[in-house]
């Protein structure tokens, strides 16, 4: 693959708990990810950071009572509004627009830039289906709703700047799942959503269940967003993220699926922007986490062993 891969970091956590996300892009930096995007042939070039408002100064609730139970969403849609167009300048200029979070609100505004100008399919390597409302989260955090966000699921249904009408439902898949709240997994259920879990994993293997959330994410768009949360890893791979689940994929798996993705890539060009989230550099352990991170999206863009 040659092309321009534009990195995009943003360091926001207003999205989740854990404080410490928000020095993620950072340590993906520092995690090799410019060799490694070299080394998997295509030309990184460092956009530097968004500017985030530190959350110290923020009220959580200052998008209350309207908006559910959603914190920082007033921040959260001023970082999102403003990475959209990002990612749409990087498109439109021809490159690939990589996005390090951050908090995995962040893919709020990396699919409205994405499917500006095209139907977008979605790939969701995920413990979680981030599929919460305002009204349905239990935790409040924005983290867990960027799919319901950009789909205009409840409140989200008046926040323009959330919606990305290029994406449709029966276009996103999920990989790997194994934590979801009683509610969402209700809406999963009666939603044309693909979903993935680990225990398909199992059954079938990583490559077979990337390739047909490939061909979801493929039918009838005009090319696929990626997003990478790094708790889809299992924590003895990934220790630094904000919410591990046991029992994820492995070091292996992680790269063959990403693989996977790159041979596609290779074969159709459909692939038009990733995000790589939820890295947080204060629970990691001597940057491991981000590491992997790195070697992931290098993977996605065709590195290869031999
Ligand atoms: N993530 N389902 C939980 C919630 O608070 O809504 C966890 C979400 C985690 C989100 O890891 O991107
Ligand atoms: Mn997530
Ligand atoms: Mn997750
Ligand atoms: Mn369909």
């Amino acid at each position: 693959m040659d092309s321009t891969v534009r990195i995009i970091g943003v360091p926001m956590d207003y999205g989740a708990d854990r404080r410490g996300v928000d020095m993620g892009p950072s340590a993906i930096r520092y995690g090799g990810l410019g060799t490694e995007l070299e080394d998997a042939g295509v030309e990184p070039v460092d956009g530097g950071d968004l500017f985030v408002p530190r959350a110290e100064e923020r009220d959580p609730d200052a998008g209350s009572p309207r908006r559910g139970n959603a914190k920082f969403l007033r921040e959260i849609e001023d970082v999102c509004t403003r990475l959209s167009d990002r990612v749409a300048d990087a498109i439109g200029n021809g490159e690939f627009p990589l996005v390090l979070g951050g908090d995995h609100s962040v893919s709020i505004g990396s699919l409205r830039g994405s499917s500006r100008d095209a139907d977008l399919g979605v790939i969701w390597f995920d413990a979680h289906a981030d599929l919460n409302t305002p009204e349905t989260s239990p935790s409040g955090n924005v983290h867990g709703m960027p799919l319901s966000a950009t789909l205009g699921r409840g409140m989200f249904g008046e926040m323009e700047w959330a919606n990305a009408s290029g994406v449709r439902e029966d276009a996103i898949a999920y990989v790997g799942l194994r934590s979801i709240d009683e509610r969402e997994r209700k809406r999963v259920r009666e939603s044309e959503l693909t979903a993935f879990t680990m225990s398909d994993i199992d059954e079938r293997g990583i490559t077979a269940v990337v390739e047909d959330a490939l061909s979801v994410a493929t039918d009838g768009t005009d090319g696929i967003h990626v997003s990478l949360d790094l708790d889809w890893l299992d924590p003895t791979t990934a220790p630094g993220v904000g919410t591990p689940v046991r029992g994820g994929v492995t070091y292996r798996e992680a790269h063959s699926a990403l693989e996977t993705v790159s041979r596609r890539h290779d074969a159709d060009g459909l692939i038009r922007s990733m995000d790589v989230v939820e890295v947080n550099p204060i629970l990691d352990e001597r940057n491991e986490t981000a590491t992997v991170a790195a070697e992931l999206a290098a993977s996605a863009f065709g590195k290869q062993i031999l």
